[in-house]
């Protein structure tokens, strides 16, 4: 979700977010590379919160041969493995809180 308001319109507009942290709602992106911010891996239960809960689903998914779309793929590679998990942990240590996903769920 973006910070600004963007008129709708026949004319599609380019709104890049990985610009900066300021152009979602919240700021809350984190730094991927300089110049370049990306979503917090992690929250597969989309409660705003990575913490233990997520890594339960993250346990479930990596614990078969999953393939295809997983909460828990953070990479969205079509699997869940230790590249995810190791997507995941920092953000989990960080105690991580957002509400980008969250407000997405919910205007569903
Ligand atoms: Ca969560
Ligand atoms: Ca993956």
């Amino acid at each position: 979700m973006s910070a600004d308001s963007i008129q709708i319109s026949t004319n599609p507009q380019l709104y890049d977010l990985s610009e900066s942290p300021g152009k979602v709602y919240g700021s809350e992106l984190k730094l991927l590379k300089t110049g370049l911010y990306g979503l917090f891996a992690g929250d597969s239960n989309y409660d705003g919160t990575i913490d233990s809960t997520d890594f339960g689903l993250f346990s479930i998914a990596g614990s078969g041969a999953v393939y295809g779309y997983a909460v828990s793929d953070y990479n969205l590679d079509g699997y869940v493995t230790a590249f995810d998990f190791n997507l995941f942990a920092p953000n989990r240590k960080a105690g991580i809180t957002t509400h980008i996903i969250t407000n997405l769920i919910l205007k569903k």
